[in-house]
Order: C-alpha cells, then sequence, then structure tokens
C-alpha cells in the first residue's frame, strides 16, 4: 500500500494549463458531469435514435471499454490477424467525437451515418442514455471494473489526455472520484444502473479482472452472447493479439492517426493493465474509508468485485 499520498499540484476543473494545453472544465449536462465536448452535442446525444441491431458497449471510464472494443473487433473477424491489423477503424463513442473524425465533428453525426449493424461505446449512466436504447432491446455489452483501480487508472488519465480536467493531487482526485465530481459523475451510480437490469437477456456483462483472468474464457462467452462461434485458432490469435503488452506494443500502429486526433498515445493509454495497482496509490486510511464506501454503496446489489488476481 501507498505510503506516499499527493503528489501532483493543482484542482480539478480550475481550466489550468498542462504543457501548452489548456485543460477544459468539466459542465452539467442534466445533472450529469461531462467535458464541455459531451456537453455541446447533449441535444443530439439525448435524442440518439438506436436502431435494434446496434451494439452498446457501456462503461464507466476505464473499466476496460477499448479492450472489449479489440475482443469484439476480433470475434467479428473471426480470429483473422491480417484482417484485424488491416482495420483502421475504433468504434465511435457516442459522447465524444474522438478518434474517428475531426474533434468539431459531432459524434452523434458521424454515428447516424454509419451503416448497419453498428457498434457504439457510450459512458453515459443508464438515466442519461437515449431511451432508445433500451426500447429496441439493443444488445448491450456492460464493462465493469473494481473502482480502486478505476480511480487509479482515471487519474493517470487526466494526467495526459487534454480532454480531461486537471485532477488536482491523488488525494483530490480520489475525492472527488468517490463524490462522484469528475467526469461521467458517480462510478457507483453507474454500476449499480445498469446492474439493475442484469436480468434483461440483451445486455451482457463483463468484468475486467475475470477478463485479465482468462481472456480466452470471457472472449468466448461473449462470442456466444454476440451469436458466434470460434475455433481453437481464432481463440488462440485472439488471446495473443489482445494481451496487455501485445496492444501496447502494437495499436499505435494499428491506428495510425490515433495520438495526432487524441492527443496521446496508445502506449501511455494501455498504461499497466493490471488488477491491483491500487495498492500503489491508495494510503492505509484512504483504502479504509474506499472499503466502507463500497460497502455501504454496493451493499444489497449483489455486485461483488476482485481487487487482486
Ligand atoms: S476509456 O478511456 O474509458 O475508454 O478507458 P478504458 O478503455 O475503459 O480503460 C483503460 C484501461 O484499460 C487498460 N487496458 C488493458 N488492460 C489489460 N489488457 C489489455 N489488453 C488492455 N487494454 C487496455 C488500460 O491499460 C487502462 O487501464 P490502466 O490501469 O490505466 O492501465
Amino acid at each position: 500500500m501507498s505510503s506516499q499520498g499527493d503528489h501532483k499540484p493543482g484542482s480539478v476543473g480550475k481550466g489550468a494549463a498542462v504543457g501548452e494545453h489548456e485543460k477544459p472544465e468539466l459542465v452539467m449536462a442534466d445533472g450529469l458531469l461531462v467535458p464541455p465536448i459531451t456537453l455541446r452535442q447533449w441535444e443530439e446525444i439525448k435524442n440518439f435514435q438506436a436502431r435494434p441491431d446496434d451494439t452498446f458497449i457501456a462503461s464507466y471510464p476505464k473499466s476496460g471499454l477499448v479492450w472489449t472494443t479489440q475482443v469484439m473487433e476480433m470475434i467479428q473477424l473471426q480470429g483473422d490477424v491480417e484482417a484485424y491489423k488491416a482495420n483502421k477503424k475504433l468504434v465511435p463513442f457516442l459522447e465524444f467525437s474522438i478518434p474517428n473524425v475531426e474533434i468539431s465533428m459531432p459524434a452523434v453525426k458521424m454515428i447516424n451515418n454509419l451503416p448497419s449493424p453498428r457498434v457504439i461505446n457510450i459512458h453515459s449512466p443508464i438515466s442519461h442514455i437515449s431511451k432508445s436504447i433500451l426500447e429496441k432491446k439493443c444488445k448491450v455489452i456492460c464493462v465493469l471494473r473494481n473502482p480502486k483501480d478505476v480511480v487509479v487508472s482515471y487519474y493517470h488519465f487526466h494526467t495526459f489526455s487534454n480532454i480531461a480536467p486537471n485532477p488536482g493531487t491523488w488525494s483530490e482526485f480520489l475525492q472527488n472520484f468517490m463524490i462522484g465530481k469528475v467526469a461521467f459523475s458517480s462510478w457507483f451510480d453507474h454500476v449499480k444502473g445498469w446492474w439493475s437490469l442484469r436480468k434483461q437477456p440483451n445486455i451482457f456483462f463483463l468484468f475486467y479482472e475475470a477478463m485479465k483472468k482468462d481472456l480466452g474464457y470471457e472472449a468466448g462467452r461473449l462470442a456466444s452472447f454476440l451469436g458466434r462461434d470460434l475455433s481453437p485458432e481464432a481463440m488462440k490469435n485472439l488471446v495473443e493479439q489482445l494481451s496487455f503488452n501485445s496492444m501496447k506494443t502494437n495499436m499505435d500502429e494499428k491506428i495510425p492517426n490515433f495520438k495526432t486526433v487524441a492527443g496521446f498515445s496508445f502506449k501511455q493509454f494501455i498504461r499497466k493493465g493490471q488488477v491491483g495497482d491500487w495498492k500503489n496509490h491508495f494510503t492505509v486510511a484512504q483504502n479504509e474509508v474506499m472499503d466502507q464506501l463500497i460497502a455501504d454503496q454496493l451493499k444489497g446489489t449483489s455486485l461483488d468485485f476482485c481487487y487482486e488476481l
């Protein structure tokens, strides 16, 4: 467990400059804290019309969403490594323009023009998603990760991403995370919301820690949910291609314009990929407060997270 406490100056949402870039302040969209880039197209996001054959990948930030998009891609391509490497497109986020298009182009407009069947990432909680997603019974893959590793990953993301506000010190960021004063607000509300829909057959859950433990098994479950069947050879390719080291090494080559559009590289984004990195950040006291909060917030939900492998 860390004994270092704070190590970065600043405070959340003060618009402080990091390097040469201005960091944004978070803004409120119907009670949800979001980056300004999301607020700018909020009406379109709210009124977004899902199609019945859309698949959504829903997650609170830093839960393993991009990893899951790659798993889906390999499943759809039946484990064909050459086809996977040749595909230069990323799954678009409903709430951001990046990384597929110029930052000024609304993501919703771009997604509306995509042919079916579409795969779309969403970070918003169920209270703030377009009603059509659930009404049309779209497939939704919810990716969940334990909150201690989420907040650590989120903190580091804020240090290198120019669409995220200044994180402040680690202690300040942790405090803000615990009270939901970060982009996409409360992790607890987010996971409880999606988990409440777990009995619906179109909603599927993946846990980051389970993917770390046995990617092949979890990818097999996902393939079944998507109605696909992967050969042992295809599954071997998937697991090799999507290991942490392989993705950290290869993603910048696969998506060469990512850094130009996003402002950070995949090498930065695919940071550590561990279960339990929280132990290098939380003090004993911080961990006690977090444990109590988790116990209070998740009481009676049947949600249970893994904190070390
Ligand atoms: S985002 O910005 O919300 O879309 O981020 P997201 O993709 O959900 O989460 C980023 C974290 O996922 C880790 N990651 C991986 N872990 C293990 N194996 C693979 N292949 C992998 N790919 C991405 C990434 O490193 C981020 O976690 P941290 O803890 O910061 O390393």
